[in-house]
């Protein structure tokens, strides 16, 4: 069976943050591919990352980059299959400025972008799992699970350390 998900950064040193969305995906059984592909670095694989999506049966793409974090939106540009967005943290703006390069898509080309770092990821990962669960059964209880467990682990009151 072909993988469903892809997770693509613009540099192995986004990994720290996108390996959240993998760890996501791995503990509700969602298979996964990963790569690096930049849009200033590498944009021929890119164009070939995007053009063959659909044939290669992805149905949601997480894409993460920082500062001029232009690969979620050329990605968007070039596939229909729907991408996530992760803006990751940077040194000298903090993520702002990823945050601002992926959010304000020119209408036709959306990315649905996440909060900046590690928690966007993560969510990058329970979205996509989420809208593969539209159509899996076993996954949709998968992440009922996921979810109850995680609201059952919040404790009713604060205490002390
Ligand atoms: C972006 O530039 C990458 O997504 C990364 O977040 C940022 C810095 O890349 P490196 O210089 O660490 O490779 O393209």
């Amino acid at each position: 069976m072909s993988v469903k998900v892809g997770i693509i950064m613009g540099s192995q040193s986004d990994w720290p943050t996108m390996k959240e969305a993998a760890s996501v995906l791995d503990e509700l059984g969602v298979t996964y591919e990963t790569k690096i592909v930049s849009a200033h670095r590498t944009p021929d694989r890119l164009w070939a990352y995007g053009k063959s999506a659909v044939e290669r049966g992805l149905q949601v793409i997480i894409a993460g980059a920082g500062g001029a974090a232009h690969l979620p939106g050329m990605m968007a540009s070039k596939t229909r299959v729907p991408v996530i967005g992760v803006p990751v943290q940077t040194k000298a703006l903090s993520g702002v400025d990823s945050l601002y390069s992926i959010v304000q898509m020119p209408k036709g080309y959306p990315v649905a972008t996440m909060a900046i770092g590690a928690s966007g990821a993560a969510n990058a990962g329970l979205m996509a799992a989420g809208i593969l669960a539209l159509n899996d059964p076993g996954l949709a209880q998968r992440l009922d699970a996921w979810r109850d467990a995680l609201s059952a682990s919040i404790p009713d009151e604060p205490k002390d350390d």
